[in-house]
């Protein structure tokens, strides 16, 4: 047996033997996760945290994507785009959503809108690989601030998630404080009639829906600091019966932003937290320097979502 001689070997020791896993990296930070499974891989797209401290606000430039086969071993592919890449943007490169749909990938994201339309817009852009490059799809917003009016702030437009039915319309849920969903034409790239709201509690932004057997499931971050709840229906365009907690508040995240995902017969809630100790005399990880997480999501017989139990350990690799 090797015998233990300093603190630093002891330290050695303890973590090669732990298998810490979440948060997924800790050389960069990144945050509100959106996975795409596609062809046997498993596409991890993040925001870019880049504040020096947790002191001030967001900073944010580009987006991030990662791909794994067994959601362990993760590649990096770096950036897939900018948000000055959308040239009536000026900057805030907040969350995102992938899909595809006939080879196309889009990807649907928030940024800051320039003074012609002041306030937070989301965008689309699309490219032919899952790594990019992404080009703005469309040359303007596919959302401004000045088409809803349900809330007075200027971010009420924000976090994209799209989910297509198989029969192949598509939907675009986002909002913040208020829940918002609209139809999208069958290019993708343009709204299908009306914005309509959404009827739960609590609700602050972060929407993703997902679907298993008969049930749709709407998750979103609620309150503040921000848990994860959810509520289920048997139709895209509900009504939505809530249905509680999915996951507490996140280690030193005041937000929170989940992606739900089934692979390879595994279901994966996959989040952000603060957790990231300090490293080399830098500041720690927290509010404004998140870091994606990974762990396991269980379903009830009834459909309902068990509780997550965030992990250090993350998931067990799959075959
Ligand atoms: O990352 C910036 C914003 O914080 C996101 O758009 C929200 O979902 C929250 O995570």
């Amino acid at each position: 047996m090797k015998k233990i001689t300093t603190l630093a070997s002891a330290l050695a020791l303890c973590s090669s033997a732990a298998i810490a896993k979440n948060p997924l990296f800790d050389d960069v930070f990144t945050a509100d996760p959106a996975a795409l499974v596609h062809n046997d891989t498993v596409y991890l797209y993040t925001g870019h945290d880049e504040a020096p401290n947790n002191d001030r606000f967001f900073e944010m430039h580009d987006w991030l994507v990662f791909s794994s086969t067994d959601m362990v071993n993760w590649k990096k592919h770096g950036p897939i785009m900018k948000a000055t890449d959308f040239k009536w943007a000026t900057g805030d490169a907040w969350a995102s959503h992938m899909v595809e749909k006939d080879g196309t990938f889009y990807f649907y994201t928030t940024v800051r809108h320039n003074d012609e339309k002041s306030g937070f817009a989301i965008g689309v852009a699309t490219s032919q690989s899952p790594t990019g490059p992404f080009k703005d799809a469309i040359g303007h917003a596919l959302v401004t601030n000045d088409m809803t009016t349900h809330t007075p702030n200027d971010w009420d437009d924000i976090d994209p998630a799209i989910f297509i039915e198989e029969n192949g319309d598509a939907y675009m849920f986002f909002g913040n404080l208020m829940p918002k969903y609209v139809k999208l034409k069958d290019n993708m790239v343009e709204l299908d009639g009306e914005i309509k709201t959404i009827d739960v509690p609590n609700f602050t932004e972060a929407l993703w829906v997902h679907k298993k057997d008969d049930n749709y499931y709407l998750s979103y971050a609620c309150e503040f600091p921000e848990k994860i709840c959810y509520a289920m229906s048997k139709s895209i365009e509900g009504p939505w019966e809530y249905k509680g907690i999915l996951n507490e508040i996140a280690g030193n995240s005041e937000t929170n932003h989940q992606s739900i995902i089934e692979f390879k017969g595994q279901s994966y809630f996959i989040y952000h937290t603060g957790a990231v100790p300090p490293k080399d005399g830098e500041p720690s990880g927290g509010r404004f320097r998140r870091s994606v997480a990974i762990d396991p999501l269980y379903y009830n017989e009834d459909g309902t979502l068990k509780r997550v139990i965030m992990t250090t350990e993350g998931v067990q690799a799959v075959k």
